[in-house]
């Protein structure tokens, strides 16, 4: 590379990614297949629209490559075309979700979403969002004891609020999502359901979560996270007609995507994208997904038979919150302290938090990136006794 200052933070970053121990829950380590395809030179062409209707010439290889990726996707999740459609043009999860809203719910609509504060994200409504400034959020969020969502309220907040989507999913929520719960809730509110699965879209790809595909109307997914792929997103969604109209699901959503919020779609991305998903449907990806969530399981564990709480008691995903201020460590400070140690989290709002987003009472732990690195459950014996040991000091 010619520019060596790029070069040289490239090569530090590269540095600190590998003598650091990545517990970040939406981080992960791409391959280098990976990085190929998203330095390659589908960077340098325009291409808006869809495949065999683009506004630009020279489209025919990309109109080959986003028809390819489109297969690997409904082929991961064993979806039928003939039933499901998927879009792999989204930037990135933001973006999707906004592309989903614009295309489902009337600008002043309600949308029923996770609280952010409850482990929701801040796309499904919250207030400092464009998407709750465009629409209006009925929050939900779990139950103060188990810390579990609670179903029976969530029922009674839709009945009152009667809102268009009803969102599931989130990105500091460690449980399983009864997916059909949700599904009941929306038909008895007569409401679409869409289904963010952009933390545990790798688990679902590997057989290790629930696959939410049966329940959804909608399935949107970041590809970065568990799926392991590049930073980008896709979403599915189920051919259904719209009531009194000609357009579809679909339609709505290939419309809101392009030309509704996006210009050119990074084809340098969607091919990178192609590459993440043809890498998940292998097998030894299944044992991935099956490690990171033993490995979630097994620090959470750990980390508790040496006192710290872990919220709602445990996991079922590659993340899990624990809550540092029962012993008095601010989420702040215990990220700073695991940082020096060499160990990277992210300080995080727990449910019902007393304390502020800049510094909650907890930090988020996840799996995902460390088990690509090979760690396994004897690994996260010796993680959680120095994550201990940095904290008790
Ligand atoms: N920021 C991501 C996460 O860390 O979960 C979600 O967008």
């Amino acid at each position: 590379m010619k520019d060596k200052e790029i070069q040289n933070l490239i090569k530090a970053e590269k540095r600190r990614q590998e003598t650091a121990v990545d517990l970040i829950a939406s981080e992960n380590f791409v391959s280098n297949d990976v990085l190929e395809a998203l330095g390659s030179v589908f960077t340098n062409k325009y291409a808006e629209g869809y495949p065999g209707a683009r506004y630009y010439g020279g489209n025919a290889v990309v109109d080959d490559l986003e028809r390819l990726a489109g297969k690997r996707a409904l082929k991961l999740y064993r979806l039928d075309p003939k039933k499901w459609s998927v879009n792999v043009q989204p930037y990135s999860g933001s973006p999707a979700n906004l592309a989903v809203l614009h295309a489902l719910v009337p600008v002043g609509g309600k949308v029923m979403g996770m609280d952010l504060n409850m482990g929701g994200h801040l796309t499904h409504g919250y207030r400092a969002s464009v998407t709750g400034k465009l629409w209006r959020q009925a929050p939900y969020g779990v139950d103060k004891k188990t810390e579990c969502i609670d179903y029976g309220g969530l029922m009674k907040i839709a009945k009152k609020a009667k809102p268009k989507l009803i969102i599931a999913g989130g990105s500091a929520y460690s449980r399983v999502v009864d997916f059909k719960k949700f599904r009941k809730m929306a038909d008895t509110v007569d409401a679409l359901l869409l289904i963010d699965m952009s933390h545990f879209a790798g688990l679902v790809a590997g057989g290790a979560y629930p696959s939410p595909f049966p329940y959804a109307d909608v399935v949107m997914t970041t590809t970065h996270k568990t799926l392991r792929g590049p930073r980008a997103a896709i979403i599915f969604s189920r051919r259904t007609a719209i009531p009194h109209s000609k357009l579809s699901i679909p339609d709505l959503i290939d419309r809101s995507v392009f030309p509704g919020l996006q210009g050119g779609p990074h084809a340098n991305a969607i091919a990178a994208v192609a590459v993440a998903l043809k890498e998940a449907s292998a097998p030894a990806f299944k044992k991935y997904a099956q490690q990171v969530v033993r490995n979630a399981r097994t620090l959470a564990f750990e980390l508790q038979k040496r006192g710290w709480r872990i919220v709602s008691g445990g996991t079922d995903t590659h993340l899990f919150l624990m809550d540092t201020w029962e012993r008095g460590i601010g989420g702040k400070e215990a990220s700073e302290r695991l940082e020096k140690a060499g160990i990277i989290v992210n300080k995080n709002m727990i449910p019902y938090d007393t304390r502020k987003p800049s510094d909650p009472s907890g930090i988020r732990i996840g799996t995902a990136a460390v088990t690509t690195r090979g760690l396994k459950e004897k690994d996260m014996r010796r993680l959680a006794e120095r994550m201990d040991k940095t904290l008790s000091r």
